[in-house]
């Protein structure tokens, strides 16, 4: 079935490529589509973000104290020709965080300010999030997507080109989500103590060439966003967490195919191919825990992840899968195609 999506997400790809190409196409002579190079793309991009965190302060001192400010008070301004910056203002520059990395094979620097840190969880790459944020073009600065409500949305998706920007996944994990939150009378829902900042995005972790509408190709992008809760992802629901199943620990879930089968395991209920699926390779554990007794929950294992929890009158039930390698061979039961131990057997009858 995952398959069958992933398969279905890439023929739908190919045919609005073709759309798009015809409508373009206007002229008898076909003209081929040449894609920047993006280590020169990179090289422009961060002369303009650097140039942009130059020129542009922001209201630091408003920031100083507090948990709870949110992207409507951050108010980002362009310097004056020889103009100083105000007092409680800071250029930008001074205090944003610069991160290196390498992707496709190509060295990018990209930026954010961290305006509160948040005292929840942070996200994993391949998480789920809900955030308020606000989008702008680092030329010109107009607004090109705006979310005043929270919305969850996934940081990876099922398939290429699906899921968040490579850039929130990078950036989002380095703030919390928030420690919880309140609904008042008339149903409003206020988030306490989360995660604040801005980024600064070169294309290349963006949208780079790929056309979508209303933002041009090839955009410098400027995000300030809430991050309001994360919650753990398991796209293929088979127990072990997305982010577990990227086992080279790249961010990059799509190169971990253990079978070599057309689905990567983080999509894949059986990850081995040996025809035990993997949830009945984990070896299943329940906990119960009276809170009323004093009773605290239990510190999880390396390899063990929670599946699910109830709560009731101050009883909490944990289900937990654990990965095992039974033939102590380094290789987890569930990408071991020669173990095919059934630990739900009994259960299922
Ligand atoms: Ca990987
Ligand atoms: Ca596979
Ligand atoms: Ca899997
Ligand atoms: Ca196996």
């Amino acid at each position: 079935m995952k398959i069958k999506t992933l398969k279905l997400a890439f023929l739908l790809l190919c045919v609005l490529g073709v759309v798009v190409a015809c409508e373009e196409d206007d002229s008898p002579i076909q003209t081929e589509f040449i894609e920047e190079d993006r280590t020169e793309q990179q090289a422009k991009d961060r002369d303009s973000l650097l140039a942009y965190l130059n020129t542009h302060y922001y209201n630091s001192e408003f920031f100083e104290a507090g948990t709870n400010h949110t992207i409507d008070d951050i108010v980002i301004t362009e310097l004056g020709e020889g103009e100083d910056v105000p007092d409680g203002h800071t250029l930008l520059i001074q205090n944003i965080t610069t991160r290196n990395i390498t992707y496709l094979d190509v060295e990018y620097e990209y930026y954010f300010l961290k305006l509160n840190q948040g005292g929840g969880d942070a996200p994993k790459f391949s998480d789920k999030v809900r955030v308020r944020y606000e989008g702008y073009f680092v030329d010109g600065g107009d607004t090109f997507d705006q979310v005043s409500t929270p919305i969850d949305l996934d940081l990876y998706g099922i398939a290429f080109g699906t899921g968040a920007i490579t850039a929130w996944q990078r950036i989002l994990p380095e703030f919390n989500s928030s420690v919880g939150f309140s609904i008042s009378e008339d149903n409003i829902v206020s988030y306490d103590d989360y995660g604040l900042g801005v980024m600064f995005v070169p294309s290349g972790l963006g949208y780079f060439s790929f056309p979508r509408q209303g933002i041009p190709q090839y955009s410098n992008l400027i995000f300030k966003f809430e991050l309001l809760q994360t919650e753990v992802n398991d796209h293929d629901g088979d127990g072990i967490p997305s982010f577990i199943e990227d086992y080279d620990n790249n961010l990059d879930p799509f190169d971990d195919n253990t079978d070599g089968d057309s689905a990567p395991d983080y999509i894949d209920l059986d990850d081995d191919n040996d025809g035990v699926i993997t949830r009945n390779e984990l070896v299943p554990t329940t906990y119960v825990v009276d809170t009323n007794m004093g009773e605290l929950e239990p510190v999880l294992g390396a390899n063990e992840f929670e599946l699910s929890r109830v709560e009731e009158n101050g009883v909490i039930t944990i289900e937990t899968v654990t990965m095992v390698d039974t033939n102590d061979n380094n290789v987890f039961d569930h990408l071991d195609e020669e173990v095919t131990t059934n630990y739900n057997e009994e259960e299922e009858g």
